[in-house]
């Protein structure tokens, strides 16, 4: 495969930009090449700089659930540019986007709008501390939260990868109020809440976790945090930024049926541009500046450009929703395939992960926590991954993401990749 401009381009941008990427997980050092420097996308279709296609699974990591340059949505944002990019002024599209963000997910009363999952996560957490006085919060290892220092640790996802659990530069303070406990083990959540009793302010979690590869609760697992923040005074913050509006319009309390207090989006709200977003009950968001004490603010939270992407998705999901079948269907077809070569799949709608499970191939594994995703065979993850780029076809670049499918992956593409998967998984 031709990586001769890509590989210039990545020598150049490793003078400047730390590992050469502005998000570490891009390096590709979990499966050792280079980068490829993306062009331009359409639909599936990533275009390097070298002219080579691939058909992306990644979708910028999950906000492409249209598919890319999805013409109602550039056709606004080129309308929207037109106008001006940013204002630092509220404007009737913040109002719209907040409106349909509610009318998807009801719990969602009242709503803010920021720039990243991060930003959505650190702030929901400085929320929940502010309403309810308390400091501690509990996290699951292998669940990612985006890198504010509070949150850094044990995360899954790019952390994940390079096998480093805590962050350098978090202060030893900020990782003592974040307990983490083991997803999937109602056990370690609840001994964590007698040992620290009357002092979590929240648990927060992936309702859905995609960060140490995809890893859906176990029956009743979401049904006890909930009881248990109930019963404990403390929050319940769904960690959205993946599932909401990707595992149904209505995320993962639709999608489960378990509600929570405070819920956190990003990725597919922001139809691909910087926009996040958290929120949920009227008298926990009452404590946002300038409502109530806790401060957050942001220049660009609420960009009209990027909330024109917002509202241009979320109408044409809300338009359609058999947008959900249709991706269910294929994922579950990608599924098949991945156990037909011994692999241990776990998949929850579009959203899935292909685990390299200890024997996989002779006996069935599972993977339900961080621990039993740590023992998957990297190096066979790594091979796979290869033999797939080197037949057009783009899957996360390390074994602890989630593989995403969207409208524009027609079934002759996923029966095509079906078959790359037979000759990939060797
Ligand atoms: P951002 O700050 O990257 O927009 O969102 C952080 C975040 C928060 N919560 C969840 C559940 C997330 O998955 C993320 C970010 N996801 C990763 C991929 N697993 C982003 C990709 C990257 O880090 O480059």
């Amino acid at each position: 495969m031709e990586q001769r401009r890509s590989k210039q381009l990545f020598d150049r941008a490793q003078q400047l930009i730390p590992g050469g990427v502005n998000s570490p997980v891009r390096a590709f050092r979990a499966v050792g090449r280079q980068p490829f420097f993306v062009e331009r996308a359409q639909g599936p279709w990533l275009f390097d700089a070298d002219g080579n296609r691939y058909l992306d699974y990644v979708c910028s990591w999950g906000p492409g659930i249209l598919g890319h340059a999805h013409p109602r949505v550039v056709e606004a944002v080129q309308r929207a540019c037109g106008g001006g990019l940013s204002f630092g002024a509220p404007t009737a599209g913040e109002v719209e986007l907040a409106e349909r963000i509610s009318a998807c997910v009801p719990d969602v009363e009242m709503v803010r709008l920021v720039s990243s999952g991060t930003e959505a996560v650190m702030s929901a957490v400085r929320v929940a501390r502010g309403f309810t006085g308390r400091e501690k919060i509990i996290k699951f290892s292998g669940n990612y939260h985006g890198h504010s220092d509070g949150l850094l640790v044990k995360a899954g996802s790019g952390l994940m990868t390079q096998s480093v659990p805590d962050s350098a530069g978090v202060p030893a303070g900020y990782a003592a109020c974040t307990l983490t406990a083991v997803y999937n083990d109602t056990e370690s959540v609840r001994r964590l809440m007698e040992e620290n009793a009357g002092q979590v302010a929240a648990v927060v979690v992936e309702p859905v976790a995609a960060n140490m590869g995809v890893v859906p609760p176990k029956p009743g697992f979401l049904a006890f945090l909930r009881q248990i923040t109930r019963q404990t005074g403390a929050l319940l913050i769904f960690d959205e930024v993946i599932t909401g509006f990707r595992l149904a319009l209505g995320g993962a309390s639709e999608y489960t049926g378990v509600h929570a207090d405070l819920y956190t989006f990003g990725k597919i709200v922001g139809g691909g541009m910087p926009l996040a977003a958290y929120g949920g009950r009227r008298d926990v968001m009452a404590c946002v500046a300038p409502l109530g004490a806790v401060y957050q603010a942001g220049t660009l939270s609420g960009n009209p450009v990027a909330v024109t992407a917002g509202i241009e998705t979320l109408k044409t999901l809300m338009e359609d929703t058999g947008i959900y079948e249709r991706i269910d269907r294929r994922a579950g077809r990608l599924a098949e395939a991945f156990r037909r070569r011994g692999l241990t799949v776990n998949r929850a709608g579009s959203l899935l992960s292909a685990f390299f499970t200890p024997g996989w191939g002779e006996q069935e594994g599972s993977v339900t926590n961080y621990e039993e995703a740590c023992q998957c065979d990297r190096e066979a993850f790594s091979a796979y991954f290869n033999r797939m780029l080197e037949r057009g076809i783009y899957v996360a670049p390390s074994q602890f993401e989630a593989m995403f499918v969207s409208d524009a992956h027609e079934d002759e593409l996923i029966e095509r990749t079906c078959e790359a998967i037979g000759e990939s998984v060797l």
